[in-house]
Formats: structure tokens, sequence, C-alpha cells
């Protein structure tokens, strides 16, 4: 039986599950390489932590990992359902406040070495969280997709340690995941044909309903919507709007999810030619279970149901 430490939160209802001991062995490389060990050796622990039926598709792990950077609190690597991500927002909120509940940090400046680069992650004295995330930029204005049985929607696209198309032109109102999850699929579908295979995550805008600049519906690469507004997600959207000269430097913009929790977003400039900005977005994360993991290698399900 192996066992393995796990700490869930949830962030504006977006759980993490951070794995604090129990973990494969990744050598000695910076994150980036241990994610690639990862991928290439261990996916089985992946879909073990992460999938049915001890986790389910909406769930996102955070691995502690070494730096390499001797300057970072921790490394992380980001994975879920379908396989290693880039950076994760709602996640890096949920490991700080993980690693207070622990006991291992303060209030505080946090750097934390990513799969995609060194965020940089601020608890505050009232438990909220500020992630500086890595350079985001808009690398597509205004492309036109054909969605079958609907027409053409217009959309950007943007980096922001994940990849993002981002849209408001959808005609549809965001109220019901399923339906939205059926439709953003199919976007996903025709970006992914039209010129862009690299975007797995889609996201959705309409009309504000608590309060926020916007509410948003996010389609995350596995299939499952993100509860909470997205932090990668809420970076690509800054730089969008950086890039349109629709929100200045230093603004707030307070951003919903589909259930209505919140995220706000400020951005910096870091070079105006090239569109590269500086986003940093600040949540709360919740503790939700700590839990010992076991793996069963008489299970027939021990490595997770595809
Ligand atoms: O908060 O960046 C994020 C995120 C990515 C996938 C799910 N959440």
């Amino acid at each position: 039986m192996t066992s393995i430490r796990t700490v869930d939160s949830h962030t504006g209802g977006e759980p993490t599950r951070v794995v604090i001991a129990g973990g494969p062995d990744l050598g000695k490389g910076n994150v980036a390489e241990q994610a690639r060990v990862f991928r290439a050796q261990h996916d089985a622990f992946r879909r073990a932590v992460i999938c049915e039926p001890r986790g389910h598709d909406v769930l996102v792990g955070a691995m502690l990992v070494p730096p390499a950077d001797a300057r970072c609190t921790t490394g992380v690597i980001y994975f879920n359902n379908v396989g290693v991500l880039g950076m994760c927002g709602h996640g890096t909120i949920g490991l700080i406040v993980t690693l207070a509940h622990l006991g291992r940090i303060r209030a505080g400046v946090h750097r934390i070495e990513t799969n995609v680069g060194i965020v940089t992650a601020t608890l505050h004295g009232d438990g909220t969280v500020s992630v500086a995330n890595i350079p985001s930029w808009r690398t597509a204005r205004a492309i036109s997709v054909d969605i079958p049985g609907h027409g053409k929607i217009t959309g950007d696209v943007a980096w922001a340690g994940n990849w993002f198309f981002l849209t408001a032109d959808h005609g549809q109102p965001l109220t019901d995941p399923v339906s939205l999850t059926t439709f953003a699929r199919c976007v996903r579908s025709a970006v992914n044909e039209n010129g862009y295979p690299e975007v797995d995550h889609i996201e959705l805008f309409g009309p504000a309903q608590s309060g926020g600049h916007s509410r948003n519906f996010v389609l995350c690469p596995g299939g499952a919507y993100d509860r909470s507004p997205c932090g990668t997600g809420t970076s690509a959207k800054l730089a969008c709007l950086a890039a349109e000269g629709t929100l200045a430097e230093g603004d707030t913009w307070t951003q919903e999810s589909i259930i209505g929790s919140k995220l706000t977003g400020t951005y910096r400039w870091l070079d105006r030619p090239t569109g590269k900005i500086a986003p940093t977005i600040t949540g709360t994360a919740h503790i939700t279970a700590e839990t010992t993991l076991l793996l069963d290698d008489t299970d027939p399900f021990c490595w997770g149901i595809q």
C-alpha cells in the first residue's frame, strides 16, 4: 500500500489538491525539467491522485517539488485529469493558503517556481493572496471561427501561463454550465482546427451579475469548467484589455466566475510594443481536507478511471 499525503482547498469554488508527501522523485532539474520527467514517467501517479475514484475531473493537483532557484519557497507542478498544466492561478492561491495552514509560511512575499517560470505570491494579513503571474500577452486579435450550427464568432488568443481563446461574441447566456460546456467544446475544436492547436482553455464572457466588471465561463483542458474565474484566464483577460486600451495600468478588474465567485486583477506594462504585461490576481482560498490517499496495487482502479 502506497500513501500520499494531500491537503485540499478551494479557491472561489475551484478545488486544489496539494501533494505534500509521497510524490515521485523527479530528479535534480529545475521545475520545468522535473515536469517533463513527471509527464513522461509518472502519468499513473497523476491519474491516481486526480481521477476517480479518489478525485474527479474538476480537481487540480499541485505537487510540491524542490525548486532549482534557491530564492523560491517551493517548486510546484500543476496537473489535472488529462495532463500537466503550465501555471495555475487558483491553484497558487490554494497552495499559499495550504502552506500557511501547515505552518510552513507566514504572511509576506513568497516566490514559487512553476513549470513555466517563477511567480510571486503575497499572503496578506487578512488571508487573501495576490499572485504576480508570469509575463502574459495577447497573441492574436479578433480571429473568427465558424461554429457548426451556430455561425461565426470572433475572439482573441492569449498566453498567461496557459493558452486561452477569449470571446464575448458567443450569444450564449452565462447561466447553464452544461450547455456552455457543450458549446465551449465546439469552440475549442474550431479554434484548434483553424491555426491555434495550442489553445486548451476557452473563456466566454458576459455581463457581470454580482457587482464585478464581467462574468466568465472557462472550459478547462479536461472538459470540466472552472468554478473560479480562473487565475490564468483572468491574467489572459487583463492582457487583452491592456492591448485593447480598455483598462489602464494599475486599475482594478473584478472577474466573476460562472458561480459568482470573484478574483480581482491589475497589471503593469512590461513592454508596450509587444503587449507584454505583468498581471497580478488576488483572491482567497479555504482548506477543505487533510487526507492520506492509499494506493492498493491489487485494486483494479488503483491508478484512476480513465
Ligand atoms: O486558475 O489558472 C487557473 C486555472 C487553470 C485551470 C484551472 N484553473
